[in-house]
């Protein structure tokens, strides 16, 4: 078995598939330092975590993950906090920073003989519907050479060679681009709310986003394509403090900018995940606007069904959980894509003609007060940020 790729997917899947005896390696394009300090996601469900521990691989999360359930919605009309571990299912999230969780599940699947080369690119996945399929890899030295495997896992991301192998027809990508992008920013200072903070402004909007008691994300709607580094700080500050209505409800923390980088809202979803032996997970399978902070969640859950679909099949002859894979991953992905999609409305006003702007800043002000008011929707809110 062969994974391609040391993300959040490729781990928890190597991890899993090493404790239940079945033979795999994992390549992975970048470094080992470079996967272990690339600072992405930091919100995981509560379904996560019981994934996680029923693995035995929670011990850093628990030890080192803040409990998290309040979200603050800000607009020029006040603000409002939900507590939504009380809300819903009563579930929370646990704020764990992504480069912190790959560095366990990269330190647990060694610690158990688990066999990962860094610095290693698939390039291209060959014979998927051969009886062992083929994937050409480039070596640290450059050189190329074949890989065989009874099944491929395409857990390489959005960009990587699962994708790029797949050929014309064999799925389907159903895209949207939502229009937006947003300044991504990490910050070296402690979180100004002990809220996530969601603000909705005319200027566009911002965002806040506990990372651990030092470091805080921010996020700025800005022009699309507007290259990250033309923004000065002090614009930078200014501008989230405007939106996040600074001036109502107190200052920012400000620090120094660790890391600053353009994200344009995206989401795809490719279908099926599977072609052959070829099977996709995570962002290889779908890629998820970040603004219900789904992706590393989806990537965790994915891996966990493909690996239990995978021991059925390797270890006991049993196929029918990958025969099912596709279509069980399918139903939570497009559950997760419908919320995210409702979170980008709520948070963004559209471009487009006046007329209909304001139609739907209208409608946005309605959902905001519906959400303000409404227990049911607070409930139906609740259950869905928190769950995957
Ligand atoms: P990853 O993490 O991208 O890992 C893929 C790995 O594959 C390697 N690779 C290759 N290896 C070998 N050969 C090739 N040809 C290869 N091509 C690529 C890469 O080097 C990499 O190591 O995918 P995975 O495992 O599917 O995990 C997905 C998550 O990383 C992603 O969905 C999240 O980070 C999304 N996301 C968030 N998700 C959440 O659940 N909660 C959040 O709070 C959250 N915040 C975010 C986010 C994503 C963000 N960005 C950067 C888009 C915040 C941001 C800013």
């Amino acid at each position: 078995m062969v994974i391609l790729g040391a993300g959040p997917a490729g781990l928890v899947l190597g991890n899993l598939l090493h404790r239940g005896g079945i033979d795999c390696v994992i390549l992975e394009r970048a470094s080992r330092a470079h996967v272990q300090t690339r600072a992405r996601a930091g919100f995981l469900a509560a379904n996560t975590v019981r994934i996680l521990e029923r693995h035995g691989l929670a011990e850093g999360l628990h030890r080192r993950g803040r409990a998290h359930g309040t979200c603050e919605f800000r607009t020029e009309g006040g603000g409002f906090r939900l507590d939504y571990s009380g809300l819903g299912l009563g579930e929370q999230h646990t704020v764990y920073p992504q480069q912190y969780l790959v560095t366990d599940l990269l330190t647990q699947f060694l610690d158990v003989g688990g066999r990962i080369h860094f610095d290693t690119e698939a390039v291209s996945v060959l014979g998927a519907h051969c009886a062992r399929p083929s994937v050409t890899v480039r070596a640290p030295d450059g050189r190329c050479g074949p890989w065989r495997a009874r099944y491929v896992a395409g857990c390489d991301g959005r960009h990587g060679a699962a994708r790029r192998s797949l050929p014309p027809g064999a799925v389907r990508r159903h895209h949207r681009d939502h229009g937006v992008s947003w300044l991504g920013l990490l910050v070296e200072a402690p979180p100004s709310l002990d809220a996530v903070g969601y603000a909705v402004h005319d200027r566009g909007f911002a965002g806040h986003m506990a990372r651990t008691p030092d470091v805080t994300r921010y996020y700025l709607q800005c022009e699309r394509d507007s290259p990250a580094d033309t923004w000065p700080e002090d614009r930078i500050w200014d501008e989230l403090e405007l939106r996040m209505h600074a001036a109502d409800h107190g200052p920012l923390h400000r620090g120094r900018i660790v890391q600053r980088a353009v994200v344009s809202l995206e989401s795809d979803v490719l279908e099926p995940l599977r072609h052959g032996a070829l099977f996709l997970a995570g962002d290889a399978a779908s890629v998820i606007s970040p603004s219900a902070a789904k992706g590393a969640n989806l990537a965790v859950l994915e891996a966990e069904i493909l690996a239990r679909a995978l021991i059925d099949d390797l270890g006991h002859g049993d196929g029918r959980g990958l025969a099912r894979y596709s279509a069980q991953c399918l139903a939570h992905i497009w559950r997760a894509q419908d919320f995210s999609q409702w979170m980008t409305q709520l948070l963004h006003g559209p471009s487009g003609s006046d007329g209909e702007s304001s139609f739907h800043n209208s409608l946005r002000r309605a959902r905001i007060e519906s959400l303000r008011t409404s227990r049911s929707q607070q409930d139906w809110f609740a259950e869905n940020y928190v769950g995957v």
